[in-house]
């Protein structure tokens, strides 16, 4: 089956021979069929994990989840584009888009590959995390040598020291400036942490 003609809900892939997995794929967004490898709807799905969570993905592809590092991996051993949706606690709906996305493999710590910005949202969340490693609680990658990011931020995320984007952050609610929070900096422009309601990050190839 050929994902970039026939997918709509969850199906399973090949990305590399010998290596499948199950993926929901999104063709309702602008300009898919997308990938979706993060999706958080709701506080139902504890995303405060250790190293092997994010690694090997949790959660249900039909509601709360993190695809995985290692799948994320495979995906983007092809070329690959990165959108990210953000509606905050007010409605607002906002998007970034990234013309360059690509994630190392696990002895690379995950490193991340993020630039090309574009979209609707005011500011660019993910440019201070380009180049980072993944961090987790039990694994910090980070480069604040005297913290752990993210056991402060409660998330496993591309943490630098810390992040202008905290879309894996453990604490779901609708409070007031919420470090440990699903936070895009700058989305409005008073506020100190703007925390989202939801988020989704979608993958597709790069344009041929
Ligand atoms: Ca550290």
């Amino acid at each position: 089956m050929d994902p970039d003609v026939f997918c709509s809900g969850v199906y399973r892939i090949t990305p590399s021979p010998g290596v499948s997995f199950d993926v929901y794929c999104d063709m309702e967004t602008a300009n898919g069929p997308w990938t979706v490898i993060q999706n958080r709807q709701n506080g139902e799905e504890e995303f405060f994990r250790p190293w092997n969570d994010y690694k090997n993905g949790f959660g249900n592809l039909l509601g709360n989840f993190w695809l995985g590092n290692d799948a994320i991996h495979y995906i983007t051993l092809k070329p690959s584009v990165l959108r990210i949706e953000l509606v905050s606690w007010l409605g607002d709906a906002r998007h970034a888009q990234y013309s360059t996305f690509k994630v190392e493999n696990e002895a690379d710590n995950y490193r991340l590959t993020v630039s090309g910005f574009s979209g609707d949202v005011r500011y660019d969340g993910m440019n201070i995390h380009n180049g980072m490693a993944f961090s987790t609680y039990d694994r910090d990658n980070d480069v604040g040598r005297t913290k752990n990011c993210a056991s402060v931020n409660q998330g496993g995320w591309w943490y630098k020291s810390c992040y202008d984007a905290n879309l894996n952050g453990g604490v779901y609610v609708n409070g007031r400036d919420n470090f440990k929070s699903l936070v895009w900096d700058n989305f409005y422009p008073d506020v100190k942490y703007p925390h989202m309601m939801t988020t989704r990050m979608l993958v597709k190839r790069q344009p041929a």
